[in-house]
């Protein structure tokens, strides 16, 4: 059959869509990847209207369902062709959506790989409707079949780099994102790896085999010439023998400077030593609020106010650039005390970079239960990502994201720096920043 598949986004490269066009592929069948980057929603639009498609596949975030279901209506409005809806959206809301949204058919609940071969193999058969992960309708009703062990990773097929346009692979910045597992072992209250460990179990968690994940950084930087390998992990550190194998197999097989995002926990003398000897010049850690009574109450996060400023130390010790994810704008009375708190938290941590998004309440999540419980989501705000504005009722929060930055980053926008020069001129500068800092007055945060 031949698959139109939409991809939204306009960063990096998504790893979700991409698997499953690759098994589409892997199946045999014919596959137009239709990416919003390269090509305007309308006119992909159009061409799934003029295609001989046999079914329309997109992939989508809680953010990209505006955009989504404008283009799928555009379709049905011309053409009469199945659509399959598959992405973390679907998976946190489950077959309701199909209530919500009559323009869609089909529905992939979770992991998509298997279940979308199997999908175009079995499409028009009877046996069609006990795929596993497969929301449908039957006699007007949603219904969701059961959800099949996750994907033995070693066995999927190889990720189709070739899709996607060089823009989208290596960004800006000559940073190219990578993956080596799925999963995290935590339930954050306002984080929708919750619903996967809810509808998996701990074997949602997996590791990618050493030998593939390094093989492919190899392929990469071969073809794409990256000046750093970001790994994009939700959780670099979860199992700590497998990402040191993987930082050592980076240095001695890859050659390329690295970074990652992990848990302040698994911040200690060993790992960062490790890390900076293998090449890590970037480490994300969130540190979302700093309140930490509430921190640990409201969102379940439970590492201690030292523990933060600890490891931003440590890593700003070994010269490993840093970087916090905040969150400002949560559904609290005392909201403001806690952006105060969390600024504290930043000035003593010290990270290189602050990031400052609001507050979002993603379905199945239980902040959004919450917000839900207190009727606090404007049904008239519809935001496209998290850094422009609040879904909440009330004020605007863009304003203090960017006093927050403004506070923290104006003078040391390495990004900008790190803007359109080649690897060398960054790796010199780095080096020039490396020494710089150590010795420059500790006046920054003031
Ligand atoms: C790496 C990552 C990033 C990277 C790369 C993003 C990317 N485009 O892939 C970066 C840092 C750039 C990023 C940015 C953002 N991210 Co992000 N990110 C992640 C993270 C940690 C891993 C994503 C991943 O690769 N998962 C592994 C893949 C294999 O799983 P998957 O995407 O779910 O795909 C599977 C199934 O969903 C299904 N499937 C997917 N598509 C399709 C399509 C069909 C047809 C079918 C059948 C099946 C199917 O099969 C796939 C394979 O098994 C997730 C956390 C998570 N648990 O997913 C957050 C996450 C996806 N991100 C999130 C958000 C909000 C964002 C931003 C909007 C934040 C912002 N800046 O405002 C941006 C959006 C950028 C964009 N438009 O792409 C949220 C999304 C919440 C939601 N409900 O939408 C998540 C879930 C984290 C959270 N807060 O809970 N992100
Ligand atoms: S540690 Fe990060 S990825 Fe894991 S549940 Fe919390 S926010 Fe989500």
């Amino acid at each position: 059959m031949k698959v139109a598949f939409v991809q939204f986004g306009d960063s990096s490269v998504s790893k979700g869509g991409g698997y499953v066009a690759g098994s589409i592929i892997n199946a045999g069948h014919q596959l137009d990847f239709l990416d919003t980057y390269l090509i305007k929603p309308d006119a992909i639009a159009e061409k799934v209207i003029k295609g001989d498609y046999g079914v329309l596949m997109l992939s989508a975030m809680t953010m990209d369902m505006p955009a989504t279901i404008d283009l799928i209506s555009k379709v049905k409005a011309k053409k009469d062709i199945p659509v399959l809806l598959g992405g973390i959206h679907p998976t946190i809301v489950g077959a309701k959506l199909l209530d919500e949204y009559p323009q869609i058919d089909y529905l992939c609940i979770g992991e998509g790989e298997s279940m979308v071969a199997e999908f175009l193999r079995d499409f028009g058969k009877p046996e069609f409707f006990n795929i596993q992960n497969l929301a449908f309708r039957r006699d007007g009703k949603a219904m969701e079949n059961p959800i099949r062990p996750p994907e033995a990773l070693e066995n999927l097929p190889p990720f189709p780099w070739h899709l996607y346009s060089r823009g989208r692979i290596v960004n800006g910045d000559g940073f190219l994102s990578v993956a080596a597992t799925r999963g995290c072992p935590y339930r954050c209250t306002y984080c929708c790896n919750k619903i996967y460990l809810d509808l998996y179990g701990k074997n949602y968690l997996r590791k990618r085999p050493l030998d593939q994940a390094v093989s492919e950084m190899i392929f990469l930087k071969k073809r794409y010439r990256p000046r750093f390998f970001l790994l994009s992990d939700e959780m670099m550190l979860w199992e700590e023998d497998y990402a040191k194998d993987l930082f050592k197999a980076i240095k001695e097989q890859v050659g390329i400077p690295y970074g990652f995002m992990a848990r302040v926990e698994h911040i200690n003398e060993e790992v960062v030593k490790l890390a900076k000897e293998t090449g890590c010049q970037y480490v994300g850690m969130g540190i979302e609020c700093g309140d930490e009574k509430f921190r640990k109450e409201h969102l379940k996060r439970y590492m201690s106010n030292e523990q933060i400023v600890k490891a931003f130390r440590l890593l700003r010790a070994a010269g490993i650039f840093t970087t916090s994810y905040n969150m400002i704008g949560f559904p609290f009375d005392n909201d403001e005390e806690l952006t105060k708190a969390t600024i504290e938290l930043n000035r003593q941590a010290q990270p290189d970079y602050v990031q400052a998004t609001i507050f979002y309440p993603f379905p199945g999540t239980q902040l959004y239960d919450l917000c839900v419980e207190k009727n606090l989501i404007d049904p008239a705000k519809c935001i496209s990502d998290y850094h422009s504005d609040t879904v909440l009722r009330g004020s605007s929060m863009a304003h203090r994201t960017t006093e927050i930055a403004e506070m923290f980053n104006s003078t040391w926008n390495w990004k900008n720096k790190w803007h359109n020069v080649d690897f060398w001129v960054y790796i010199f500068e780095y080096k020039v920043w490396s020494i710089w800092r150590e010795l420059r007055p500790d006046e920054r945060q003031s």
